[in-house]
């Protein structure tokens, strides 16, 4: 058993994803030593040398190419590697592909590393963590997804447009599935406490409801929208990881939306989605019971039906 270095992180796959999210990390200060890993052993020594060379404008950091040897002591191992999404195709067509290759790259990780923590990025998200908990063998706690932490930073981006208000003190969730039946949860929504309709209503909006199923049509799609303009999204997710990644070195225990696998929480069992959750040095370290109308919980309860009929083909 090697023991972990708490300043190092791993990123599995440097496709779009992988070198967005290792820039991003790599701007973050948190990380002493990065090692970047993929099939294309060329690709991850191209993006680690560019990356490299911006880090006399941050913190000194040891940035390289590697395999899954040199990720055995990485605090954290973030998992990108996949297929993406073509334009007009859901995140749930990757199911086969991507599974398939979780299949070789999750127990390559777990034969080096058996203390880290498993962050899982490729799509579908909450497949592949269910997939990835259950390759590994690692305690739950220790793998999750970032799920629709990135959902939710669109909702909270799109709410502060469209209030006027700085997207910070924007406090939503998108949660269930990081896709097609993904649930805005409206009832919980609020502006530093203020309920999200009186909210609306202090800044002169009063069709609730044509707003809102704009905003969560909106937040829903965004990733098509950009896929058939630009082929790919990976700024935003990028932004998601170094998030997520602040919140485990730092020990924050901020509450953010991962996917993780569920145990009866709101009749859901065995599924892995995502629910507001407390995040730290430990990983998951609880789930956080928001509020949710009856329709949201019916909603929920599809999302995750949705979802363990896919994992049922797929596994
Ligand atoms: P990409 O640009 O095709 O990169 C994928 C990378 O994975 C390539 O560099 C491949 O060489 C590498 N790869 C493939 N197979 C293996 C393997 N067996 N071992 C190691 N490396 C391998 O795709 P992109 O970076 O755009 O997307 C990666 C994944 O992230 C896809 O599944 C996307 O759908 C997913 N995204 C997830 C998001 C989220 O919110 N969770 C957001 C955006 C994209």
């Amino acid at each position: 058993m090697t023991a972990l270095n708490e300043r190092k992180v791993a990123v599995v796959g440097c496709g779009f994803v992988g070198s967005a999210s290792a820039f991003a990390l790599m701007e973050s200060g948190l990380f002493s030593e990065m090692v970047l890993i993929d099939v294309n052993k060329e690709k991850a020594e191209g993006e680690a040398l560019d990356i490299s060379h911006g880090l006399p404008f941050a913190k000194p950091m040891q940035i390289y190419a590697g395999d899954y040897k040199d990720a055995g002591d990485a605090a954290v191992v973030v998992v990108t590697a996949g297929a993406g999404q073509k334009p007009g195709e859901t995140r749930l067509d990757l199911v086969k592909k991507n599974v398939s290759i979780f299949k070789s790259i999750i127990p390559e990780i777990a034969k080096y590393n058996t203390e880290g923590i498993l962050l899982i990025v490729a799509n579908p998200v909450d497949i592949l963590t269910y997939a990835a908990a259950k390759l590994s063998g690692f305690p739950e706690n220790r793998v999750f997804g970032s799920g629709t932490v990135l959902d939710t930073a669109r909702f909270k981006y799109l709410l502060g447009e469209h209030l006027s208000v700085d997207s910070r003190s924007v406090h939503a969730f998108i949660i269930g599935e990081h896709g097609d039946s993904e649930i805005a949860a409206w009832s919980s929504a609020n502006v530093s406490g203020i309920p999200i309709h009186d909210f609306c209503e202090m800044r002169g909006h009063f069709e609730h409801e044509k707003a809102m199923k704009e905003i969560a049509e909106n937040v829903k799609n965004s990733a098509y929208g950009i896929i058939e303009k630009k082929g790919a999204t990976y700024y935003g997710i990028a932004m998601s990881v170094r998030r997520i990644c602040e919140a485990i070195i730092r020990d924050e225990k901020s509450i953010l939306p991962i996917s993780s696998i569920q145990h009866g929480e709101n009749g859901i069992d065995d599924v892995a989605l995502s629910m507001p959750a407390i995040v730290g040095r430990k990983g998951v370290e609880g789930l956080v019971p928001i509020r949710l109308s009856d329709k949201e919980k019916e909603q929920l309860k599809a999302s995750a039906d949705t979802l363990k009929k896919v994992l049922d083909d797929a596994l």
